[in-house]
């Protein structure tokens, strides 16, 4: 290890900041010796309809896993982001929406939002959507997708994103596994000068044979390009909101009822629909989103997710308007049309608060003192950082370019299923060390394992589990409670598996190295390699194929592929082409392999599992030190691939 930088907390930011370091000790502290007291304290950030008396019934114990929280209480979720503000702060901005074209802007204030979100709820209704349903969102980053989730709140239906930049297919996929009644989508989305094709993706998507449940498809209106039209089933949105009255009352839900499914890759199998339940899940993204970026009144918040990702819905739309803040919603990429549009950004908004990802960190130092320029991001105070390890490097330029050496940097980890930040600095209360997500929020109890699932004291190494529950954790998986058990809880008994590796040095700072499981990181995107191997063995040229990650200076990590053809397949340029074209359509351009290396033969154990250990080193031109290759059926094939690896591009 090369010496590690602290950075003390930042006094001007701890002199107002909610939390200082000994209030985070105190509050830490409390929060694990009696978890029962400090929920029942802090599960009041949100407003309930009925107040709740239980607070916490949950277990770990595989095969009786159940997870609940405040399970007596009632409330709604949009009520909390909305209506509660209306009173103070009506008026003020609650999002900020940055089109892809600087010139492309608009504010719509806590009341302006309110109505639209009342009038869509009632537009979902009149579709035919009831408490419980299904509604699956597939849009571009316009403020009505943040409409579209706060309406289904409203009636009670459970939304599930699907990220615009996935493939006709992947869309069938999720709306088959979540039986979702009505698509709500865009004629176009606009993304870095391109048009994307929604509402044709949704045509085809619901060509599907196995796609029965969609009744209804309604579609906003963004570049009014022509698109398609089935009468029967297709909705305008500003039709379908038209003739609908702005006065809809929020649906009490339990705080158990569903929220959001949201897919997420896994080491295995088709992706998993994640389930968030309602009380828990808001509790703690109000809560997390409040400290973790010492949210102040006023302030102008900008998340870069896309919604169709977690961190799109804790921090993009659900922490920030529970919390009554402006949050800015950017239709763009941060490097178009200039490579210092972030920068521009943030000095046309006044943005206080960054939260973006190390891709576009590292994507943007590769250019130097051009992302920042004829920018002065003075009204930056904190910054953030989510989706995958960030390396110093990255940290200390994104610390020293982009905040001027004044904000100090949230590198918070977490997960689809933990709904919210689970390790992270407070800006107020943690000395931070460039690479590291430093301590656990309130309520998080990490633990390092070995392989055998003993807890490991002190400064160490080892598998990242959690040994107890947070309000914000998944509640199962949609329609596959065996899987949730088997996937997160049976790794290691009684805990929960995060997937991730990580350390924790002498100060109890963890570091996150990565995921331990087969599931890549691209540019902060999870992918499992299962899926894209099964995508590839579905190509009908192909017999065979095995994926790895690479490390990659951008992206973290690049997808490299061996493939075996099928007898007599001669792979060609054309077909170098066509198998890229392929992963493509199937799942989308995120899951495109950048390395094809076509082989006769892969590493297998005698009993045929394929030796992914093996493969990893080749393809990082590793090979000094492959290890035991006794186990190999064939072990000629080791060399044959490093031969082979000469021509991979
Ligand atoms: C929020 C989100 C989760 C996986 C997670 C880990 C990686 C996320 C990180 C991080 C190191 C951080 N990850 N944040 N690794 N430092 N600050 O990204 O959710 O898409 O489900 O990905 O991302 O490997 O297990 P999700």
């Amino acid at each position: 290890m090369s010496e590690v930088h602290v950075y003390p907390v930042n006094q001007q930011i701890a002199e107002r900041a909610h939390i200082t370091e000994e209030q985070y000790s105190d509050m830490y502290q409390q929060s694990v010796s009696d978890p029962e007291a400090f929920w029942r304290e802090h599960g009041k950030i949100v407003d309930w309809i009925t107040p709740y008396n239980k607070i916490k019934q949950t277990s770990f114990d595989t095969g009786h896993v159940n997870i609940k929280w405040f399970e007596d209480g009632t409330l709604n979720v949009s009520a909390n982001c909305l209506d509660r503000h209306l009173a103070t702060r009506g008026d003020q901005p609650a999002i900020i929406w940055e089109g892809d074209d600087p010139a492309d802007d608009a504010t719509l204030t806590y009341n302006q939002l309110h109505q639209q979100v009342c009038q869509f709820a009632n537009a979902l209704k009149a579709q035919g959507v009831k408490k419980g349903d299904v509604v699956c969102l597939y849009m571009p980053m316009v403020a009505e997708a943040a409409v579209a989730m706060l309406a289904c709140t409203r009636v009670g239906a459970v939304h599930t994103i699907v990220f615009g930049g996935f493939s006709p297919e992947a869309l069938a996929g999720r709306i088959i596994d979540s039986k979702a009644k009505v698509v709500v989508t865009a004629d176009e989305g606009v993304r870095g000068g391109r048009a994307v094709p929604l509402k044709k993706n949704v045509d085809d998507a619901l060509k599907h044979p196995e796609v029965t449940s969609i009744e209804k498809v309604v579609v906003f209106q963004r570049t009014g390009n022509p698109v398609e039209w089935d009468n029967q089933r297709d909705v305008w949105w500003h039709d379908a909101t038209a003739a609908v009255p702005d006065h809809c009352d929020p649906e009490p839900m339990n705080a158990e009822d569903p929220l959001f499914i949201l897919y997420t890759s896994g080491s295995t199998g088709k992706p998993k629909g994640v389930l968030h339940t309602t009380g828990g899940y808001l509790v703690y993204a109000t809560m997390t989103f409040k400290y973790v970026f010492d949210y102040q009144e006023g302030e102008v918040y900008w998340c870069t997710a896309d919604v169709g990702w977690i961190t799109g819905h804790s921090y993009l739309v659900y922490g920030p308007l529970a919390n009554g803040a402006t949050t800015l919603l950017f239709e763009g990429v941060p490097n178009y049309p200039s490579t210092a549009r972030m920068s521009e950004v943030v000095d046309k908004h006044q943005v206080n608060i960054l939260y973006t990802a190390p891709t576009a960190i590292r994507a943007l130092m590769a250019k130097g003192d051009e992302a920042i320029a004829g920018t002065q991001r003075s009204s930056l105070r904190i910054m953030g950082s989510v989706g995958e390890p960030i390396n110093p490097e990255a940290w200390e330029w994104y610390h020293r370019t982009i905040g001027d050496s004044r904000c100090p940097i949230v590198d918070t980890w977490w997960q689809t299923e933990t709904g919210g930040i689970l390790i992270t600095p407070l800006p107020g209360a943690t000395a931070l060390k460039p690479g590291s997500a430093t301590r656990p929020f309130f309520g998080v109890q990490p633990a390092l394992v070995d392989n055998m699932g003993n807890i490991l004291p002190g400064a160490t190494e080892g598998n990242l589990v959690m040994l107890d529950s947070w309000p914000g954790q998944m509640r199962t998986l949609w329609g596959d409670h065996e899987r949730f058990e088997q996937t997160y809880f049976s790794t290691f008994k009684g805990m929960y598996f995060t997937g991730d590796g990580a350390r924790r040095d002498e100060d109890g700072y963890y570091w996150i190295t990565g995921r331990v499981d087969d599931v890549l990181n691209i540019s902060g995107h999870r992918m499992g390699t299962a899926e894209i191997e099964s995508a590839l063995v579905a190509f009908d040229k192909i017999a065979e194929a095995a994926i790895v990650g690479v490390p990659h200076d951008i992206k973290g990590q690049a997808i490299y592929a061996y493939i075996t053809l099928n007898d007599g397949v001669i792979p060609t340029a054309e077909l170098h082409k066509e198998v890229k074209d392929w992963v493509r359509k199937e799942i989308g351009p995120i899951a495109t392999p950048d390395f094809l290396h076509w082989t006769d033969a892969l590493p297998k154990t005698r009993s045929g599992k394929i030796m992914r250990r093996i493969l990893r080193k080749i393809a990082t031109g590793d090979t000094g030190s492959l290890g035991d290759t006794s186990t190999l059926a064939d072990p000629s094939v080791v060399d044959k691939l490093i031969a082979e690896k000469e021509k991979v591009v």
